[in-house]
Parts: structure tokens; sequence; C-alpha cells
């Protein structure tokens, strides 16, 4: 089953809306396998922001995201990846559609709220850096037997 990897950044864990952003997922049908709350080392955020080290913004992004607690997560579901980017919204929230993550909760583009992986190489690099396989869980064996 496809998975990707999702984080409330540090302006949703300030805002309080944790609980609102999993509930979208939740509700869309998708399964949280694996989240933890925790604070980004720097070189943790050099590597997950590797894509973007050549640009101007990249000293502000890496120390924005390790300025506070971010909630790190693998959903899993069909589709997972694409339409997890989609209901986040465009990367600028003056762009994202009303309805999504960064169109209802985020004004400037630096501080949009969460990130999603945006192909299945990302989301499986991403996971590995983030999270150690024993701590994604399986339903496979649990599906089904209580309230659904
Ligand atoms: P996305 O997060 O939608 O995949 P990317 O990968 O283009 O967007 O950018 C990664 C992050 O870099 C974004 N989430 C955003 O916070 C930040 N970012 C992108 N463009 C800018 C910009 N022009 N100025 C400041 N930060 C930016």
């Amino acid at each position: 089953m496809e998975k990707t990897f999702l984080m409330v950044k540090p302006d949703g864990v300030q805002r309080n809306v944790i609980g609102e952003i999993v509930a979208r997922f939740e509700k869309k049908g998708y399964h949280l396998v694996g989240a933890k709350l925790m604070q980004i080392p720097a070189e943790l955020a050099e590597q997950h922001y590797g894509e973007h080290k050549e640009r101007p913004f990249f000293g502000e992004l890496v120390e924005f995201i390790t300025s506070g607690p971010v909630f790190a997560m693998v959903w899993e579901g069909e589709n997972v990846i694409l339409t997890a980017r989609q209901m986040m919204g465009a990367t600028n929230p003056k762009d994202a559609a009303p309805g999504t993550i960064r169109g209802d909760f985020a004004v400037t583009v630096g501080k949009n709220m969460i990130h999603g992986s945006d192909s299945a190489e990302s989301a499986e690099r991403e996971i590995g850096l983030f999270f150690k396989e024993e701590e994604l869980v399986s339903y496979e064996k649990t599906m089904n037997n209580w309230v659904n």
C-alpha cells in the first residue's frame, strides 16, 4: 500500500491544529501508520530539504523548520501521495484553494503549515530519514476487528 510522509510544521504545532490536520486525513479514509512530535536537528533539516540547497530561501527554511516542534507522520492508502498534496493545497498559500489546509490556515509561503512528499521517491527517502521501520505499524491483522 502506498505511503507518504507528512509533517505539521512549527507554525501548525504552535497554532494547535495538529488534531484538525490529522482529522482531515483520517476522515478522508487514510490510515496513520507512524507519528511523532519532535524537534528536528539542523543536520536532519538540511538532509530533508537537500534539493533546495541552492535556493535563496534555504537558510530561512532550515531555520524555520528547526525553530520549534514538528509533528512528523506517515500515512498510508490508495494514491495517498498525490491526494495528500491536493488536500494540502498550493505551496504558496495565496494560490491555495479554500478547503485545502494551506488555503484554510496559512498566509505566507515560508510558514505554510504542512509538508508532504511530492513523489514516491521522496516519500521513501523522507520516511527513511524520519522513521525507523519498527516505528511504523501495520493494520493488516487488526483491520475490521473493531469499530469501523
Ligand atoms: P512543497 O512544500 O509544496 O513541496 P517546495 O518543495 O517547492 O514546496 O518548497 C519547500 C518549502 O520551501 C515550502 N514548503 C515552503 O515553506 C518553502 N518555500 C518555497 N518557496 C519559498 C519561497 N519563495 N520563500 C520562502 N520559502 C519558500
